[in-house]
């Protein structure tokens, strides 16, 4: 990783997990992908489990290279690198393990502060939503070590926690934990218990055949559940069609189900999702 960046502070969590806090970085990702490229070179195969986060990032990045806004001291913008002998077309799945992660501990910690108008949800597959919009996105990516064939998996998070200037065109569909809630986040505790929530979600994974384990608790967080959608895609020629969305099937997929009953298994990356009215 890129030497010359201000470190803030350097630790290990109580699960293991090593933190790295800077002050400002191109994109919490990248690095990410830059630290395992070293890790790579220096011949390491061993486990590792580390947080990278930011106070900042000059080149946050969403899914397909989009730009994600990402201002100074108001959000927690981290990537999660996790060493695993996973097969690849389960690595998807952890996206869908790091938003029910963001929402279980939104809603947990709004409930130990009597926050009571907070109610995060999920819209399948990276994104959390409160009062319609987005306050959270996630993109998780992977790195293969060509020699070992180990794999990396890197999860970033971005979540818009204290930011209340809420102008500017993203914000139409965006908010944050603070204007919704009125009152101000401890980042470093919202940041510490979705870290351990999603490692120890992602090691229950390892070892599970599927998703099954959070099934239920993710359809029922699911705000696209029951609710009419379109599926967009550019491969989709058919894209004008509506679906009931029936929730995620065991491997993460979404079941959507057509007009005259056809059911179908959606895998992300494939489509995006849309509700007939709004963003959700
Ligand atoms: C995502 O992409 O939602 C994934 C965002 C991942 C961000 C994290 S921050 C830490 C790590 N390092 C990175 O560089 N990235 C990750 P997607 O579904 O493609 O949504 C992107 C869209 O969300 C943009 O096109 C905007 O419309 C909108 N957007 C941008 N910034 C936002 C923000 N701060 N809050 C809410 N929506 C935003």
């Amino acid at each position: 990783m890129d030497s010359s960046k201000e470190k803030l502070r350097d630790w290990k969590d109580y699960t293991g997990t090593d933190i790295l806090v800077f002050k400002e970085l191109d994109s919490t990702n990248i690095q990410a992908k830059k630290y395992i490229h070293e890790l790579i070179e220096d011949g390491g195969t061993e486990d590792i489990r580390t947080v990278i986060i930011a106070d900042h990032q000059t080149s946050g990045r969403g899914r397909m290279g989009r730009h994600w806004e990402s201002p100074a001291g108001t959000g927690i913008w981290m990537s999660l690198i996790v060493s695993t002998d996973m097969e690849g077309d389960r690595i998807p799945g952890v996206t869908l393990l790091a938003a029910l992660s963001v929402v279980r501990a939104v809603n947990n910690i709004a409930r130990d502060n009597s926050i009571y108008n907070i109610e995060a949800g999920i819209k399948w597959p990276n994104d959390v939503i409160i009062n319609e919009k987005k306050l959270s996105g996630i993109l998780t990516e992977l790195v293969v070590d060509p020699a070992d064939k180990r794999k990396y998996i890197i999860c970033g998070i971005g979540i818009n926690v204290n930011d209340h200037r809420m102008d500017g065109e993203i914000y139409k569909y965006a908010t944050s934990l603070r204007y919704e809630s009125g009152v101000e986040w401890n980042r470093d505790i919202l940041a510490a218990e979705v870290i351990r929530t999603l490692v120890e979600y992602i090691s229950a994974y390892e070892v599970a055949d599927s998703l099954e384990f959070i099934q239920r608790d993710y359809n029922s967080r699911l705000l696209n559940m029951n609710r009419r959608v379109r599926l967009i895609s550019e491969s989709r020629d058919n894209n004008e069609d509506e679906y009931i969305s029936r929730g995620i099937d065991e491997s993460g997929a979404l079941i959507v189900e057509s007009g005259d009953g056809t059911i179908e298994h959606i895998v992300s990356g494939e489509v995006s999702v849309r509700g007939l009215y709004g963003y959700v």
